[in-house]
């Protein structure tokens, strides 16, 4: 048995965790649990992440939740100085970044997604759309700006800066990104590599294979 296991539908932010894992070049065994009273919300899984919630992993005993600590974790324990910066600062804009996707964008862009692609078309809610739109266009433009002076969040070099951010807002890789050029190539570059295509094919299936009614669970339980 591989020492880390990575909980989560590839759906979910579990994503995250398995681009980061396939970057890093690591044995790990993907346990594909579903959201809810199937899979997060057992007793069983419960014990190990008591929100209920998707991803968590499980790294020769050591339990973790919240997909972007689960990202830093492995990036600094298996690359430190490379995927995962190297110096206090360097480390410290790491952070920024990822803090800065999952307050700034995570929900908008998951929002939009649902409203513009996942839902059946009839149950899309265009003024909901609309609002994401909005919610995302101010951090989007902060985005846009930081790469097009540069390619690369931080220094000269593919980081976990980059790759969280990216998988972050990796959904909106489908929206009308005309107004953010930079993003839309930026965002486009770090999808085509070879780790995140691995993880977005089992995305992909999981999205293609995942019933109306699971889409319909998915925007009323967490409220979007
Ligand atoms: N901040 C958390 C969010 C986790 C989260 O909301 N996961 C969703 C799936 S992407 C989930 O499990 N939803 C189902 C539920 O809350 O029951 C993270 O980044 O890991």
């Amino acid at each position: 048995m591989s020492a880390l296991r990575i909980y989560g539908i590839a759906r979910t932010r579990a994503f995250r965790a398995l681009w980061v894992a396939n970057e890093l070049g690591l044995d790990y065994e993907h346990l594909p649990i579903e959201i809810g009273g199937e899979g997060a919300r057992t007793a069983e899984f419960l014990a190990i992440n008591p929100n209920g919630r998707l991803p968590f992993i499980v790294d020769d005993g050591f339990a973790l939740y919240e997909s972007l600590a689960i990202t830093l974790y492995l990036a600094k324990k298996h690359s430190a100085g490379k995927l995962y910066p190297g110096t206090l600062e360097s480390e410290a804009k790491a952070w920024q970044w990822s803090f800065w996707a999952i307050a700034e964008v995570d929900r908008g862009v998951n929002i939009w997604s649902l409203h513009a692609v996942r839902l059946p078309l009839a149950e899309r809610d265009a003024a909901l759309r609309e609002e994401a739109l909005k919610v995302v266009a101010t951090p989007f433009k902060v985005l846009d700006a930081a790469v097009a002076k540069q390619p690369y969040l931080l220094g000269d070099a593919f980081t976990v800066a980059d790759l969280n951010v990216a998988a972050v807002i990796s959904r909106a890789v489908d929206m009308d990104l005309t107004a953010s050029p930079h993003l839309k190539a930026w965002l486009v570059r770090w999808l085509e590599r070879p780790a995140a295509r691995s993880a977005l094919a089992l995305k992909d299936k999981a999205d293609r294979e995942t019933p109306a009614e699971m889409t319909r669970r998915i925007a009323r339980i967490n409220r979007l």
